[in-house]
């Protein structure tokens, strides 16, 4: 039979089959729910088994090269494992050589492309709708709501933008699994208490009146430069975000109204919709999605910007709208329409739409790209939290793999990452790239592809030990030049800020006050790029591999920044010994990083030893008093969102070889805590040589998960690598 999910998305997964296939038969869908099973009460997270069936199918053989031997059963059993776990994690290789997977995770994505879709009359294929509505029932919690994100509690967020996406894509009100949503929507107090963003697409479907959404002051982009507040300060995710917003919000743009949207508007609503007191509803917010207060700075200026509405001047507004139309579209060109992320694809798409029609080349441009957001797991089909992570998954992937010599087994695979990191790393700046606040990028990395080209400084970091590391290895002919480390050297310098850290894409632009206009009531600290330990830890690292390859380049400006970043870190380690992860789960993820950037600068002499020592000595013993007693480590994402360390029921394999490498890099003296994780690591691996998809990954903005379906190889391989390079 055709299965149309059988494809196999690659790092541009516009695929002619899948978007060529006119109709989906019931016994079709029938058919996918019996071939891959999928549960929620049993685990929310897809094991991304679509993709993996069809590359193991296509490219699975057991390995049959070399063996190394080793000195006793127990060592041989880590080589025997190493190799089973790579061998199985190369036949996912994508030819260009990446890692394709699952990076689906919050659930306010899929439904804002849906909303694009429908207001712009630009449906999907008969196929891809039937795909989105299993995902979108696959993830209802079993009190009828939905999260933020796939395993979170029920929020007014997710059970409303989820609800409204199933009936656009046509599923009767009388569906049971729609009665018990609206039950849920209607017993916490109506859809009034979404969240702004959930405001802004009621607004946009005619749903909420933009009465009842606070002002996004458009006129703002014509503040003086030098302004703390001017929006080219924000962290670029924000600013990215809040640019089409507001110009969607100074059109006013809204669906005309349809029976659908008559039938909505009392479906979602505990009062009558015409008689909703809109200006009240402004900060209404049902109590479960409350994470992050309205600063009383904001609601005083939110008086002010709401008030303006009624005194604006008519030529400033057009101004400042046409300012925003021109930005956005400069966004559009220098990503090749892909944008830096999934939601302005989505709110720039309905830009683009009001501005130029549905027939306009350049909307034409972005609906090509959303397929690029799309992916297919057994949970259904899903956008994306990027438009991948392709590019920091091959450098961890590659940095795992050569870890110990077993990584030599496999040149091929190797030979493959280099080429996409090769093609990877970015070699041109954009002629508009100082017009739009872009920091520069040439030799930097990106952390998805070269397409969507925002470079990223931990990214960069990692690409940069990615090629280092297979130089090393002498497997292939090195085509990444002086020149070019050198420019990502020059990048990885320029991007830290004036506290010793480095932070994401951007350097900090703004005081941490600004934070407290954060008009989100959903994340945590969105409005500045901050210094991360991670990041910082990444660029540190990454400089000090480049000291001992390069002793002669900038060696004093390099001294220093590692020296400021190595206090940075430990500035950041709390009392406990731990460090706090800003972008996965979570303290064990951050702690990997600070140990392993003080290890390494350890031996340079550049702060007190005994500092160091002292603060490795409190992350291992941090370490150490978590490890369960199965050996391994687990963390839940509330570590993430509580900012304590919060235990999983069971151990993690993730965490776990996040926690073994944070002590073997530390060469932690007591073996038998290392070996028990070690053990725990080779009974999780399956016949194949996988491990098991357990709990979410990543994070972001402390509150919004996301899925990194290559973490449960990529970290268990490099742990296994590690202690094979150490210990056997
Ligand atoms: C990412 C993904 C990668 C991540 C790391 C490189 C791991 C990190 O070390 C630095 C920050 C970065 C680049 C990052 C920032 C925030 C992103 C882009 C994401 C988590 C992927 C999705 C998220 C983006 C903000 C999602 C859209 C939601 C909004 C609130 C705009």
């Amino acid at each position: 039979g055709r299965h149309i999910w059988a494809c196999k998305p690659g790092s541009n997964p516009i695929d002619e089959h899948l978007q060529n296939v006119e109709n989906i038969t019931a016994e079709e869908i029938a058919q996918f729910s019996t071939d891959f099973r999928f549960d929620k009460s049993s685990n929310p997270n897809s094991a991304d088994k679509v993709f993996r069936h069809a590359a193991i199918n296509a490219n699975f053989k057991p390995y049959s090269g070399q063996m190394p031997q080793a000195e006793n059963p127990e060592q041989q059993a880590v080589i025997d494992a190493l190799i089973k776990g790579i061998n199985y994690f190369s036949c996912l290789q994508n030819d260009d050589g990446h890692w394709p997977g699952d990076y689906g995770g919050p659930l306010f994505l899929l439904p804002g492309l849906l909303i694009a879709a429908y207001i712009s009359d630009t449906p999907f294929p008969k196929p891809h709708q039937e795909m989105m509505k299993i995902y979108l029932f696959n993830h209802q919690n079993k009190d009828g709501g939905w999260g933020m994100h796939i395993e979170g509690e029920s929020t007014m967020f997710g059970t409303v933008m989820q609800y409204v996406s199933l009936r656009i894509l046509g599923v009767d009100k009388s569906h049971q699994q729609l009665v018990k949503a609206r039950a849920w929507i209607k017993s916490h107090g109506g859809a009034t208490g979404i969240p702004s963003w959930g405001k802004f697409y009621l607004a946009i479907l005619n749903l909420f009146d933009w009465e009842g959404f606070n002002s996004l002051f458009p006129e703002m982009w014509l503040f003086p430069k030098w302004l703390p507040v001017h929006p080219w300060r924000y962290w670029c995710h924000s600013r990215m975000v809040y640019l089409p917003m507001a110009y969607c919000y100074a059109q006013r743009i809204q669906m005309p109204e349809n029976e659908l949207i008559l039938s909505l508007r009392e479906e979602i609503f505990n009062e009558d919709f015409a008689a909703i007191d809109w200006p009240k509803q402004r900060n209404a917010l049902c109590e479960k999605d409350a994470y992050t207060k309205l600063s009383p700075v904001l609601k005083w200026m939110n008086l002010f910007t709401n008030n303006y509405e009624k005194f604006k001047c008519n030529w400033l507004r057009k101004k400042a709208t046409d300012y925003i139309l021109k930005y956005l579209q400069a966004e559009d060109e220098q990503t090749n329409y892909i944008n830096i992320g999934p939601v302005n694809q989505v709110i720039n798409s309905i830009s683009i739409w009001h501005a130029y029609g549905k027939n306009s080349k350049q909307f034409k441009q972005h609906v090509a790209r959303w397929y690029d957001y799309l992916w297919v797991a057994e949970d259904g089909m899903k956008m994306k939290g990027y438009n991948g992570s392709q590019l920091w998954d091959t450098a961890f992937a590659t940095r795992a793999i050569l870890e110990s010599e077993v990584g030599k087994l496999f040149p091929a695979t190797i030979a493959k990452s280099y080429q996409f990191i090769d093609l990877s790393q970015i070699k041109a700046e954009h002629a508009t790239h100082a017009e739009f606040f872009r920091h520069p990028m040439i030799g930097s990395w990106p952390f998805s592809t070269t397409e969507n080209g925002w470079p990223v400084a931990d990214c960069t970091a990692e690409g940069l030990s990615a090629t280092l590391a297979v130089h090393h290895s002498g497997l292939v002919k090195p085509v990444i030049d002086e020149p070019r480390i050198k420019q990502a050297v020059d990048i990885i310098l320029s991007y830290q800020n004036t506290d010793g850290g480095w932070p994401t894409y951007e350097l900090k632009r703004a005081p941490k006050w600004l934070e407290k206009l954060n008009p989100s009531e959903v994340f945590a600290d969105i409005m500045v790029d901050y210094s991360w330990t991670e990041c910082t830890a990444a660029c540190v690292i990454s400089l000090l591999e480049i000291q001992e390859i390069f002793p002669g380049y900038k060696a004093s400006e390099i001294r220093k920044a590692i020296t400021s970043g190595i206090g940075f870190i430990l500035k950041q380690q709390k009392p406990d010994g731990s460090w706090y992860g800003g972008w996965a789960v979570c303290f064990t993820y951050a702690t990997w990083f600070g140990v392993e950037a003080i290890c390494k600068a350890k031996a340079k002499a550049y702060v007190d030893d005994a500092i160091l020592t002292d603060s490795l000595n409190k992350a291992c013993a941090f370490l150490v008093a978590k490890q369960k007693v199965d050996g391994g480590w687990g963390e839940t994402f509330e570590s993430c969102s509580k900012q304590v360390y919060s235990e999983a029921v069971t151990s993690q394999v993730v965490n776990t070889a996040w926690a073994l490498l944070a002590l073997m890099s530390a060469d932690f003296a007591d073996k038998k805590i290392i070996e028990s994780g070690v053990k725990l690591l080779l009974n999780r691996q399956t016949d194949i040589g996988d491990w098991p998809q357990e709990n979410i990954s990543g994070v972001f903005n402390y509150n919004c998960m996301i899925t990194y379906a290559n973490y449960r190889n990529i970290f268990p391989i490099w742990a296994l690598s590690r202690y094979c390079n150490q210990y056997v």
